[in-house]
């Protein structure tokens, strides 16, 4: 965590730039007949949280460059999170994967995590990774596998990383499966499907009553030829069979080119099964790159969406918000400050939608006045009410700023190299 006063200092000599911006863009809005304090308490009440496998820099196959003061373990990983949230107000909770963040001791790290002030959002399993001295092999599958002692495995191993949820205060499991083929005939496409859905159940019947499962698709990668949970209509089927405590998770980069992300949420969201989001961006593939960072409007008008469903109040809707980014290139820190920044503005934005007017001119198919009353919220530069937001809440008008200013990367490059790492419970 950063001294509360080197934010201030950071945020002072930009202090009356940023209020006369602020009150610029409230006339305009309220011009608009915008709600401006109610758009700013709403973005202040904007929560997403930070993966723990996005705080160290990613890699792919061809290479990782391991960056300065990188975090060595999980309590590492959670200070770096606590300190995304002290300078955006807006990320605290962490969605941890097991077993890669899997602590010797769970009450130490839920402790750690209340001393940072932050909390569990879904915990995620991992199936497609053998780990050492596993029984069988994850090669051929886990829950699609033809050989009912490596899919009673795979169970097992679910019902574990919700015991882990629970003693960390989680309330939702990710299960994300690698499952698939490689090659036409290789593997029974209605049967594997079949058996995914029976290791469901049998996960879905241990889950505590508040708890939700998310199924979250995927087109390709690591299989190369069919993915047994490929798209939105496996995963949705998926989750009507289970029940209602299960719900699909939409990860923007596990769509192939062209899909229409935002239709995905519509359909999913009027089948009252949209559960939460992995947010990011791509280009090509599951590029893991930040969001809003290649498809800006795309982003928006997945944000778009969500308001209208939240405006409308549909039922039960109450979507989990979580990045899934890898930093191969960018410091994660920083990384994640402008990932949550592009989150709050996408989400601003769509809150200045004019949504009575856009109703009328779909009603009349104005074709033309429709579109305009998107793009005109989407060309709204609402910075200055996502800094407002920050600020009100003690953190920074211009975070990465702030964490250049605050030098914690050098210290922790120091810190993470030179000292042996210290649990918080021999402190
Ligand atoms: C799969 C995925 C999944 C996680 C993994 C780290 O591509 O999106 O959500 O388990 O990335
Ligand atoms: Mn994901």
């Amino acid at each position: 965590m950063l001294d509360p006063g080197l934010i201030a200092a950071e945020n002072q000599p930009h202090y009356a730039e940023h209020r006369r911006d602020y009150e610029h863009l409230g006339h305009q809005l309220r011009r608009r007949e915008i709600d401006v304090e109610g758009v700013v308490a709403q973005v202040m009440a904007f929560e997403v949280a930070v993966p723990s496998w996005a705080l160290g820099t990613g890699g792919t196959r061809f290479g990782r460059f391991a960056g300065p003061g990188e975090p060595r373990n999980v309590f590492e990983k959670m200070e770096d999170i606590a300190l995304v949230h002290q300078l955006t107000g807006a990320a605290p909770r962490v969605s941890l994967h097991i077993p890669w963040d899997e602590p010797d001791d769970l009450a130490e790290l839920r402790q750690h995590a209340e001393a940072l002030h932050l909390g569990f959002d879904a915990i995620n399993s991992n199936t497609f990774q053998d780990q050492p001295g596993q029984g069988h092999s994850y090669k051929f599958g886990s829950l699609c596998h033809t050989d009912a002692a490596v899919r009673a495995q795979a169970v097992e191993h679910h019902l574990h990383v919700v015991e882990v949820g629970k003693a960390l205060g989680s309330e939702a499991i990710t299960v994300w499966l690698a499952d698939g083929s490689n090659y036409p005939g290789q593997m029974h496409l209605r049967k594997s499907f079949e058996r995914v859905l029976d290791g469901l159940r049998q996960v879905y019947a241990a889950l505590p009553p508040a708890w939700r499962l998310f199924t979250e698709h995927k087109p390709y990668e690591p299989a190369f030829y069919a993915t047994v949970v490929q798209d939105w209509g496996s995963s949705l089927l998926l989750a009507q069979h289970l029940g209602p405590q299960a719900a699909c998770l939409v990860d923007l980069g596990h769509h192939l080119p062209k899909t229409n992300i935002e239709l995905v949420v519509a359909r999913l969201i009027g089948a009252g099964k949209l559960g939460g989001f992995h947010f990011n961006d791509s280009k090509y593939g599951d590029d893991d790159l930040t969001a809003g960072s290649i498809d800006p409007y795309q982003l928006f008008l997945v944000f778009n969406e969500l308001v209208d469903a939240a405006v409308e109040g549909v039922e039960g809707f109450d979507p989990a918000y979580m990045i899934d980014q890898s930093h191969n290139l960018k410091d994660p820190i920083e990384a994640l400050l402008q990932t949550v920044e592009a989150l709050q503005r996408a989400y601003a934005q769509a809150l200045v939608v004019d949504r009575a007017a856009l109703s009328d001119y779909q009603d009349q198919n104005d074709v033309l006045m429709a579109e305009g009353a998107l793009r005109q919220a989407y060309q709204t530069d609402v910075a200055p009410f996502v800094a407002e937001a920050r600020q009100r809440q003690g953190g920074a008008l211009d975070p990465v700023a702030a964490f250049r200013a605050s030098g914690y990367r050098a210290a922790k490059a120091d810190d993470r190299v030179t000292a042996a790492y210290v649990p918080p419970s021999s402190l």
